[in-house]
């Protein structure tokens, strides 16, 4: 463990105000201090990060390149400390100098490179990776503009830019020594080399020089610091002087241009393809810069680029980064002379992919005139790939043309990402038990049959260093004091509460921790929406990105029944409850942003209600991101996670949930299974169509939503409120688009496509059990207690290990200072 000096600390943090800023603490802002206490805890960190890479570098150690066009990191201050152990010794530095921790922690931007889940996991993942000890590079880009900040404005969402950059990163380092030059356009030229050998050259083409930052990824406790490194893009010569010398001046600020969009931003998009040309560049472009990189770095140290798979591989966090397998062809064969079958050889034992979605809006397919004009040279190298990938089947199902259409890379004027990453793969990954399930018997079942041997299975998992030691401190540490902190690296250690479950002391001693949680989410929701909730009140959540699929129109409507229950029955006996939504929308999805107002305008109508005596509250927390939700979920007694059984691939939060004891009401979807199959049915509250249900259901045409309109009367009460004003008076029509949606087909799309109506009795009766439970505050605080006994299962750790083992083949380093 490293010893930290406070008097060294102390004088570090100084005497960077001084360095940076020209300032004594005292005059310091608290952005200052942020920056000056960032680069002291650096300076630790920085030691620990050489000291791993001269331990990997002396191994020759196998390393994981986990290439994603989203990180979502969160605040890095607080974690980097934690997990150097070094809380209390900093904490009272920094106390000594006059300062508080969580102010200066609360300056820190959030650094959001991320939409939802899949950029999460991908920061899950670096943290468990270094705290187990294995060699890794997070690969990704340095938008400039991360996730857009959310802002209310009368009920409706704005999106402003987050300017996350704006006062300086005090934790990356620019590394201009390993830029490397990224080429977009032109033609492909065969040209003889002076041996006669025909060579593929790009000519006439644009370039960027990619540049990469490198952030520390620090272990807990192990003195291991790997790196996410995020590129950014540069002109290539601020002014090109070949082209100015050739009149070509048009040429050189196109350059510019480039290189100054293509990193700008991250397209705010979760599970939805949406085709753009600057989503391609930008995918090319870290993928070109990653992997050019990892090579020359593998060769500065080997002599036979053919063992290449020996010490690396590249995981493909969704289709995102596919281009890698072309463009790992194309570097073999182009700048390393190998043929075709030798480089296809190396390429597929290198390259390893993972699926997070089945939904089919979010599957990427590149129109042939898009990609064939932007990547010339990786189009020809897809178009052999397609060439004999086909030839292949054609052996295989001999005049069977359908397999042709259900496999190739290219079809229909489209490159298909997902075909083109499963062809050149080793490995192919669901995120959960059910997904990958799914993924073998229905969306990939052609590519199952074909290539079983590819297919696994890698549930999800997070890391409990972020989510319960960090985020809810009280729980942690009386964990600790039960148990010891073996948990804090072995989670399933964390079963040893389940003996306290039903001890009464315990009980009450878990029940207050939940309790003062919920006191400070109170506390900011007084102080941020201006609401004042009861803390007493069962406090019913649903944080995540908003999405058809996710239901939170199942949720609100239901709370729209609820009022209306209370308004015609005062008397009935209710339990109160603070309904809390957290969700932004994609800038672009009309329907979703929609569903944000309909929430914030039930709000409005019923916590201004005074009839109903405040028991149902509705509060929607602003700009939802990592560090709200580290307070969220310590604070929630119930985990909504109600996505349309088989949409949902796996799910996050609700593992966040689980380790903090909220009780999961879900559907059997994503790894709901595995967690309610960890705590018991009898610990979770289950409701709604099976997957199998739902696929048959969309297998025939779907369901007549008319049906519970028509006979059921509660159902049709509240969907007329969403068109007669009740909660729009000014705009009567404002959710008619909603109500179409449950009831109307509308082209393509079935009506109420994801079973909302007919789901909503069966969520009903289980929002009934949740009350009943709650008011049993012995048995709800067993469940609570079980649910983070149980969560062993859901550690980040327990994931890498498995794809360490099991895909990657790494070994751990231990380092030591
Ligand atoms: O695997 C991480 C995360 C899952 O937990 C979610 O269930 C899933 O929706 C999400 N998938 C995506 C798909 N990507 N796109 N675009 O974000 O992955």
């Amino acid at each position: 463990m490293i010893q930290i000096k406070k008097e060294e600390f102390k004088k570090n943090i100084t005497d960077y105000l001084k360095v940076l800023y020209r300032k004594e603490a005292e005059e310091a802002t608290q952005q200052q201090l942020f920056q000056a206490v960032s680069y002291a805890v650096k300076d630790i960190v920085v030691d620990q990060w050489m000291a791993t890479h001269k331990e990997y570098e002396k191994q020759d150690a196998k390393t994981v390149y986990y290439l994603s066009m989203e990180f979502l990191m969160g605040r890095a201050l607080g974690n980097m400390i934690i997990n150097l152990s070094a809380n209390k010794v900093i904490k009272e530095s920094i106390a000594e100098l006059g300062l508080d921790l969580n102010v200066i922690e609360d300056q820190e931007p959030d650094p959001a490179l991320g939409n939802g889940g899949l950029g999460r996991l991908a920061a899950c993942f670096l943290d468990s990776l270094s705290t187990l000890g294995y060699p890794a590079y997070g690969c990704g880009i340095r938008y400039k503009y991360g996730m857009f900040k959310q802002k209310i404005k009368n009920g409706f969402q704005l999106e402003v830019p987050d300017d996350w950059l704006r006062d300086g990163y005090p934790f990356e380092i620019k590394r201009s020594e390993y830029a490397v030059e990224v080429k977009f356009g032109g033609y492909v030229a065969i040209r003889k080399d002076e041996k006669g050998k025909d060579r593929f050259i790009q000519e006439n083409y644009q370039s960027v020089r990619a540049v990469p930052y490198d952030l520390p990824i620090v272990g807990y406790n192990n003195n291991v610091v790997n790196t996410l490194r995020i590129w950014d893009a540069e002109a290539i010569d601020t002014f090109n002087l070949d082209s100015f010398d050739k009149g070509d001046y048009q040429k050189a600020v196109e350059q510019q241009n480039l290189a100054r969009t293509i990193c700008e931003v991250l397209y705010p998009n979760d599970n939805h393809y949406a085709g753009k040309e600057l989503r391609l560049k930008q995918q090319y472009f870290f993928v070109s810069a990653s992997i050019q990189r990892a090579v020359t770095k593998y060769m500065e140290n080997h002599d036979d680029i053919r063992n290449l798979y020996e010490k690396v591989t590249f995981q493909l966090n969704d289709t995102h980064p596919t281009v890698t397998v072309a463009e790992l062809m194309r570097i073999l064969m182009d700048d390393y002379d190998l043929e075709w079958n030798e480089a296809w050889d190396i390429t597929t034992k290198t390259c390893a992919y993972t699926n997070h979605t089945i939904m089919s809006e979010a599957l990427e397919k590149w129109p042939l005139e898009l990609f064939s004009r932007l990547l010339p040279r990786i189009y020809q190298i897809v178009e052999e790939i397609n060439r004999r990938f086909i030839i292949e089947i054609q052996e295989c199902y001999p005049g069977n043309y359908k397999k042709i259409e259900k496999m190739a890379v290219v079809y229909d004027g489209q490159v298909k990402m997902a075909h083109l990453a499963i062809v050149g793969s080793y490995s192919v990954n669901g995120v959960a038990r059910l997904h990958t399930e799914i993924l073998k018997h229905q969306e990939l079942k052609d590519f199952y049959e074909h290539f079983p041997e590819k297919f696994n299975n890698k549930t999800n998992g997070i890391t409990q260093r972020r989510f319960l030691l960090h985020g809810n401190p009280l729980l942690a540490d009386w964990v600790t004091q039960k148990i010891g902190d073996e948990w804090i690296t072995n989670l399933s250690a964390i079963d040893e509460l389940s003996i306290y479950a039903d001890d009464e002391k315990c009980q009450k001693e878990f029940m207050n921790i939940k309790y003062q949680n919920k006191l400070r989410l109170a506390e900011f929701i007084k102080e941020k929406n201006g609401i004042e909730v009861n803390p007493r009140s069962i406090f019913d959540v649903q944080v995540k990105r908003l999405h058809e699929y996710k239901r939170q129109l199942l949720n609100i409507l239901h709370v729209m029944h609820l009022y209306n229950q209370l308004k015609t029955n005062p008397g009935m006996e209710f339990y109160p409850r603070t309904f809390i939504f957290g969700a932004k929308a994609s800038a672009g999805y009309r329907r979703a942003k929609a569903i944000i107002k309909l929430i914030t305008s039930v709000a409005d109508v019923v916590n201004n209600d005074k009839s109903i005596d405040d028991k149902i509250k509705v509060v929607f927390i602003e700009d939802y991101n990592v560090s709200k939700a580290e307070m969220i979920f310590a604070a929630s007694d119930v985990s909504e996670q109600i996505s349309t059984a088989s949409k949902e691939a796996s799910g996050t939060g609700n593992m966040k949930f689980m380790l903090n004891g909220a009780l999961t009401l879900g559907t059997l979807d994503g790894a709901n299974v595995e967690i309610v199959e960890e705590v018991g049915e009898e610990n979770a509250f289950i409701f709604g169509l099976t997957s199998d249900e739902v696929i048959h259901f969309e297998q025939n045409g779907g369901y007549n939503p008319k049906e519970h309109y028509n006979i059921d009367h509660d159902i049709r009460n509240i969907l007329t409120q969403l068109i007669n004003g009740y909660y729009s008076p000014e705009n009567p029509e404002l959710f008619r688009e909603i109500y179409n949606s449950l009831l109307e087909q509308n082209g393509g799309e079935r009506a109420d496509q994801y079973f909302i109506l007919k789901d909503f009795r069966s969520y009903e009766a289980a929002q009934k059990r949740v009350e009943e439970a709650y008011k049993d505050s012995t048995g709800w605080a067993k469940s609570a207690i079980l649910n983070v006994a149980k969560s062993g299962k859901f550690s980040s750790d327990r994931t890498i290990e498995e794809y360490a083992t099991e895909i990657w083949k790494l070994d751990k380093v231990k380092v030591e200072l």
